[in-house]
């Protein structure tokens, strides 16, 4: 029987290239696993206040099938205030660096300062996420330029201290879709390369209950940039709207669930998640009916 040539596009394999030799396949969908190394944080806040602890966590989610870490210092939630760089390089670098030495899958940066980013690369991250999309600090074009990283391009409309105070859009899809392309744009012309790209529509940052299911039910318009898409909609206020007895964030998880199953379905290929094993048991079952001849 002659061998079957064609392939269906979604079974073309995409990867994120990291160092020389490393790499991320996108052919199944990648958890990346939520390290908050901040005091005042939405849902871990100051459990994990020491070194040994925020890498003991990181060593349980890699555990529970993590495939990134993502390491923020910074708390990006609706109303919080920006941290002095001193205080964000002291949080996030001695993590990294302490990591480094247990872990084998790549570490991820959060954060919008080019100083913390120079740093945490230096220390052992892989990849960088930031939530301006290069707009809050100029020099973060110039060093992701020069270190040929990865960078996730999250949209947020206004910043985390204002982003919830009166959001609104025409079509906030559409909106997200021709930032993303403005963005991609600027990246080419400062010598970034589109295969070092992931985009994130940025769940929760300046969004509506509307808006958010909305982009969530309507992933593929993003994808038609021929980028990887990344989506974070875990434990986030818009399931306690839906869901009003999930009042904190650590009540959350089956609305998280959902909306990640949602996501994958959606054409998600990487998702940022507090709840590894829970997420990761989701998804295999979503896997197998994919996978179904
Ligand atoms: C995200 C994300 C992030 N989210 C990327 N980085 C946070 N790339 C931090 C709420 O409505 O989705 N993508 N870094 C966390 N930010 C929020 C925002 C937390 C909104 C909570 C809410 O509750």
């Amino acid at each position: 029987m002659q061998k079957q040539i064609f392939v269906k596009a979604e079974e073309i394999k995409q990867v994120i290239p990291l160092a020389p030799g490393r790499q991320l396949e996108l052919s199944r969908p990648l958890v990346m696993g939520i390290l908050n190394v901040t005091p005042d944080s939405f849902s871990d806040g100051g459990r994990y206040g020491s070194l040994e602890k925020a890498v003991e966590r990181a060593l349980q989610m890699e555990s529970e099938g993590a495939d990134i870490i993502d390491i923020g210092g910074e708390s990006s939630r609706p109303g919080s205030e920006p941290v002095t760089l001193e205080k964000e390089l002291k949080r996030v670098i001695p993590v990294i660096r302490a990591l480094k030495n247990y872990t084998k899958i790549p570490i991820s940066v959060d954060t919008y300062k080019a100083e913390v980013a120079r740093q945490a690369l230096k220390a052992g991250a892989e990849i960088v996420n930031d939530i301006s999309a290069l707009r809050f600090d100029p020099a973060m074009v110039t060093l992701l330029a020069e270190k040929k990283v990865p960078v996730i391009l999250m949209h947020m409309l206004g910043t985390p201290r204002d982003m919830q105070e009166d959001p609104t859009y025409k079509d906030c899809v559409a909106e997200i879709s021709e930032f993303f392309t403005e963005r991609v744009l600027f990246c080419a012309e400062m010598g970034i390369d589109k295969s070092k790209i992931i985009i994130d529509p940025g769940i929760g940052f300046g969004k509506r209950l509307s808006d958010n299911l909305e982009i969530l039910s309507h992933l593929g318009e993003f994808k038609k940039l021929a980028l990887p898409v990344m989506v974070g909609a875990s434990r986030k206020s818009f399931i306690g709207m839906l869901n009003p007895e999930s009042t904190s964030p650590d009540r959350r998880l089956g609305g998280s669930i959902a909306a990640a199953v949602a996501a994958v379905l959606n054409g998600a290929d990487i998702i940022r998640v507090h709840d590894i094993a829970e997420t990761v048991e989701a998804l295999k079952v979503i896997q197998a009916v994919k996978d179904k001849p």
